[in-house]
């Protein structure tokens, strides 16, 4: 079997709920975070259930540990009752993002891991199956229920070669993306293996992971090796270490090449991650700010990295550097080897280790400004900024720049300068100060500020829909856009939250969506990509949108809707996506018998037109949609 196909084999329970294409899987260890974990205790307690039944879960304060506002602060405050009173572990604000300190101090190679976090598969460089989903799903696997995945193909990619200088790990995993756009890895895994992985640390394989996320795949995952084995020595606990690799000769689904030492250097330009160019491409583009971090490049190798590039040189005046570690550990290690003051030193700033920018939360760019970031989104908008102009690339390339005060190939600014490839300490500093341990106790009381609103329920589909189309959407439309990042400190309160929807593409839509009282949207391929927070389906819930008619899904939002008892149509023939206008009416008769059929008519009364929608869920979901979300079922499980 392949590495992937042994941990899913290993967590597969026997489940009469389960469709036969599905697997229903027994999660290890859940995480969350102050993002999307309000909504995950929130439903955790309306299920009613007790202590969390997996072995570990981890509550992060890592999106928005600076507390911007006082709802983020009440956010904690609940987060931090919660976790006591459930059992989780929480990571103190300023410990870290939370896949960099899970992988730091918790992953274990060859578990499952589920959390309410779309770069999850981040676990997979240290042979971890990590899966993305949204807090309902969490919350019902806190609960003991399984977690339900569509069986997925598993893509082998073969590394040959080693990477030349001054190419990393991000121009890896951005090839494979320029390669496979940002829907190329729908309802696979990648698996990587090959000579190439054994000159990949574990870091660089966690880079590599993350962004299969932003191929829109369910994860990826590299074997458990001695470089894993080695990774977790250095972190003090080897005794986590198991191998878990490939039978010889396993045939996988599919198969991509990759010679490592071909890699160049790669630019993603605004405002898509797929929207690649080389670094030749983008090269004299002047830039007003660098940023470097986030889940994808917060790690000791890539700042030590960076810090090479610095080195006898010194910032760009134009230029606004920043640093935002990805964890307390890198901190203390960079600081330990002397690393730190050499970077402050040559003009750059360092940020807590926070998501932070990354999602808008600090150093939001200026109308014209140009921002690089090595970071893994660039999706309009995400900075905090609606008419941003940002670039992704790796550290290396981010480095360069910022001392060229424009793009600048590193392999230029850098031709002097001696450079070891993904650098680690011989030993990670262990402290777990920013780590709370808690037992659960469930007669402590969960705080609930001003600011948590109750969660919304849906009141089961009508039999007889008639609606408007509320707005009409392209291709490829973000969470990011469904649930803007500067609308985030109202995450525990969806009405609030509900008037920022969709506003950077139509500011009156939360308008006339309410006006209507019941609406639908109609959009083109790839909808709800992104993130996992399922307040992309909750705040257009509370807008009354019934159903999403599209040309194709997201999976972690296709669930997040059925979830919440709004429909995610598809059309059977794309043409009659063309045929709709906004503000059409759209009429759909035995709501209840096409669900059983999985077929429904929809007669488009403004043109007189009718056309078949595909309703491509499983029974149980379709239980889901009946009874007006996934609430209710899972309450009468546990
Ligand atoms: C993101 O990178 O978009 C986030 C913020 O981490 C999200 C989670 C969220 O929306 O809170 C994700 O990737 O799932
Ligand atoms: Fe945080 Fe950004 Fe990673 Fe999301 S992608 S978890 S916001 S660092």
């Amino acid at each position: 079997m392949s590495v992937a196909r042994k941990i899913i084999s290993r967590h597969t329970v026997d489940d009469e709920d389960a469709a036969d294409h599905e697997v229903a899987l027994e999660g290890d260890q859940v995480y969350t975070h102050d993002n999307t974990g309000t909504m995950v205790y929130l439903q955790y307690e309306a299920i009613g259930a007790g202590a969390v039944s997996t072995d570990e879960m981890v509550t992060y304060h890592d999106h928005n540990s600076l507390e911007f506002y006082d709802e983020q602060s009440q956010d904690h405050a609940l987060l931090k009752s919660a976790a006591k009173k459930y059992g989780s572990n929480l990571s103190k604000t300023g410990n870290g993002i939370c896949h960099q300190v899970h992988r730091e101090r918790f992953a274990k190679p060859g578990e499952f891991i589920l959390a309410s976090d779309s770069h999850t598969p981040t676990m997979g460089g240290l042979g971890t199956l990590g899966i993305g989903a949204g807090g309902m799903d969490v919350a019902a696997t806190m609960a003991g229920s399984p977690f339900y995945l569509d069986d997925p193909d598993v893509v082998n990619v073969r590394f040959t070669g080693e990477l030349s200088e001054w190419v990393s790990a991000k121009d890896v995993i951005l090839s494979i993306l320029e390669e496979l756009t940002v829907k190329g890895g729908a309802g696979k895994i990648f698996e990587f293996t090959g000579p190439g992985i054994s000159s990949l640390s574990v870091p660089e394989r966690c880079t590599i992971c993350n962004m299969t996320t932003e191929l829109g795949a369910i994860s990826g995952i590299f074997p458990s090796d001695e470089v894993t084995r080695e990774y977790l020595r250095r972190q003090n606990r080897e005794e986590d270490w198991v191998r878990v690799e490939p039978s010889e000769d396993y045939e996988y689904d599919d198969q991509l090449e990759v010679d490592l030492s071909e890699i160049q250097p790669l630019v993603a330009e605004p405002s898509m991650p797929d929207n690649l160019v080389p670094v030749e491409g983008a090269a004299g583009t002047a830039v007003d700010q660098v940023l470097i971090g986030s889940c994808t490049n917060g790690s000791f190798a890539d700042i030590a990295s960076v810090a090479s590039i610095l080195e006898g040189n010194e910032v760009h005046p134009d230029v606004d550097f920043v640093i935002y570690p990805g964890s307390k550990q890198t901190v203390e290690a960079l600081s330990d080897e002397g690393i730190l003051s050499d970077l402050v030193s040559a003009g750059a700033s360092i940020s807590e280790a926070t998501c932070g920018a990354c999602i808008g939360n600090g150093h939001v760019p200026g109308p014209g400004e140009v921002s690089l970031r090595a970071f893994n989104r660039n999706y309009p908008g995400r900075s905090g900024y609606t008419d941003d102009s940002v670039y992704l690339s790796s550290p290396e390339v981010a480095a360069a720049s910022a001392v060229a005060g424009e793009i600048a190939d590193p392999r230029d600014v850098a031709a002097d300068q001696s450079h070891e490839r993904a650098p680690e300490p011989a030993q990670y500093p262990d402290s777990d100060s920013g780590i709370v341990y808690n037992e659960p106790n469930l007669d402590h009381s969960l705080v609930k500020g001003e600011n948590i609103a109750s969660i919304p329920i849906k009141e089961p589909l009508e039999d007889d829909v008639s609606v408007p189309v509320g707005i009409k959407l392209g291709d490829n439309i973000t969470t990011d856009h469904l649930s803007p990042s500067e609308a985030d400190h109202y995450r525990s309160n969806i009405p609030k939250l509900s008037e920022y929807v969709l506003t950077g593409i139509d500011e009156e839509y939360p308008e006339r969506a309410k006006e209507a009282g019941q609406s639908a949207i109609v959009a083109g391929e790839n909808y709800g990509q992104g993130s996992s927070r399922e307040h992309a389906a909750l705040a257009p819930l509370h807008l009354g949108v019934q159903a999403v008619i599209a040309k194709g899904f997201a999976r972690i939002h296709k669930d997040n809707l059925v979830n919440f008892g709004i429909l995610p149509l598809t059309f059977a023939d794309d043409e009659e996506y063309d045929a709709i206008e906004q503000g059409d009416t759209l009429s759909i008769e035995n709501v209840a018998d096409g669900i059983e059929r999985g077929e429904l008519t929809v007669e488009n009364t403004t043109s007189g037109r009718r056309f078949t929608a595909e309703l491509d869920v499983t029974d149980r979901q379709k239980k889901f949609l009946e009874q007006g979300g996934k609430l209710p079922y899972v309450r009468s499980k546990v």
